[in-house]
């Protein structure tokens, strides 16, 4: 070797070196490893604008089944739906609450991108439970709850999703469904009965019957009661079981998001919530994001859960923020 190639070599492997320094520096901020990593745009979550939904949900009154705040409320969320631009579906039908009574449920279906294979779902309930009988006050245990966290700050969130959906496109199809007939479950004051699948009537029946014949998605994540002051959601157990990979990347992603102290990396209780049905009879991995207060008198679910107090006064932009932009970190980095 003379010393003509021993410099062209030396040159070589420099420039090799100098390429490999440039490639990695020059990847975009952010990205997980890999070389097909994308550049993703996440758009601003608006809490403000969510908050305008649990509001206009609140002002019908408390959206008890068979009420006319309920039917009132139902057409408004359709409503909303199609004026962000998705394709509405409807599962209309009578269905037997515990006691016999027959409840006319509505679950509201907005779907994106139908053509499109690769789908994501994302759920709350709408409806109000007809009775705040975990009030301290017994006098109210037969009062309608105005159901401000308990629905509406779920179903809020979503639909400032929807109008973020409309103006950016993700690279997935999303569903949203409300599902009604959720906190229809047997009450406290007649303990004696079973509460065993009195609650979640309404997603009991889509995932026995879904909109589309079919219907799969990748992953499914439920919000109940995502709009309270100084939330924590801890990883709830079922979620755990069904679905740790999503559980996971959504604290994963809340935690990059800057929301931390909202979403502790730590186990909490077991909840019969709409994800039950989602997983055991519709077999998609969903997730709840539910609150878990470790500090509350009244229930681990927060001082104002089905009492009169679950009004507009207890609901804060910046929890509904931190869901909400989390949400938004999941759906866009997905492809
Ligand atoms: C039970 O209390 C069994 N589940 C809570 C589900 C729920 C009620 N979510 C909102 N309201
Ligand atoms: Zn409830």
């Amino acid at each position: 070797m003379n010393r003509h190639t021993i410099q062209i070599l030396v040159w070589a492997a420099f420039s090799i070196l100098l390429t490999c320094c440039v490639g990695v520096g020059s990847k975009p901020a952010g990205q997980a490893g890999g070389s097909n990593a994308r550049v993703v745009n996440v758009p601003a979550f608006d809490a403000d604008s969510a908050y305008s939904y649990v509001a206009g949900q609140v002002a019908f009154g408390p959206r008890v089944p068979n009420s006319e705040a309920h039917r009132e409320c139902g057409d408004y969320l359709v409503q909303q739906l199609k004026r962000f631009g998705a394709q509405v579906d409807e599962q209309c039908d009578v269905v037997d609450a515990f006691d016999g009574t027959p409840l006319q449920m509505r679950n509201i279906i907005g779907s994106f991108q139908l053509g499109n294979r690769k789908r994501l779902l994302l759920c709350a309930h709408w409806d109000c439970r007809p009775w705040a009988d975990n009030d301290p006050d017994e006098k109210n245990h037969h009062t309608p709850v105005n159901g401000a966290n308990d629905g509406a700050s779920g179903v809020g969130v979503l639909l400032e999703v929807a109008r973020q959906i409309q103006q950016q496109q993700p690279a997935l199809g999303v569903d949203i469904i409300f599902f009604d007939v959720e906190d229809y479950g047997v009450p406290q004051f007649m303990n004696e009965l079973s509460s065993e699948g009195s609650w979640c009537l309404g997603s009991q029946y889509w995932a026995r019957t879904p909109h589309v014949t079919d219907y799969n998605a990748r992953f499914a994540i439920l919000l109940d009661m995502v709009g309270g002051k100084g939330a924590t959601f801890y990883k709830e157990g079922f979620s755990e079981e069904y679905a740790s990979a999503i559980v996971d990347k959504v604290w994963g992603k809340a935690h990059a998001a800057g929301y931390g102290n909202y979403f502790p990396k730590q186990r909490g209780g077991y909840v019969t919530d709409d994800h039950l049905p989602i997983n055991r009879i519709a077999r998609i991995p969903c997730i709840d994001i539910i609150p878990m207060m470790t500090d509350s008198e009244l229930s681990s679910f927060g001082d104002t859960w089905h009492t009169v107090n679950d009004n507009m006064e207890h609901i804060d932009r910046s929890t509904l923020k931190a869901v909400g932009q989390t949400l938004l970190e999941v759906i866009y980095n997905e492809e």
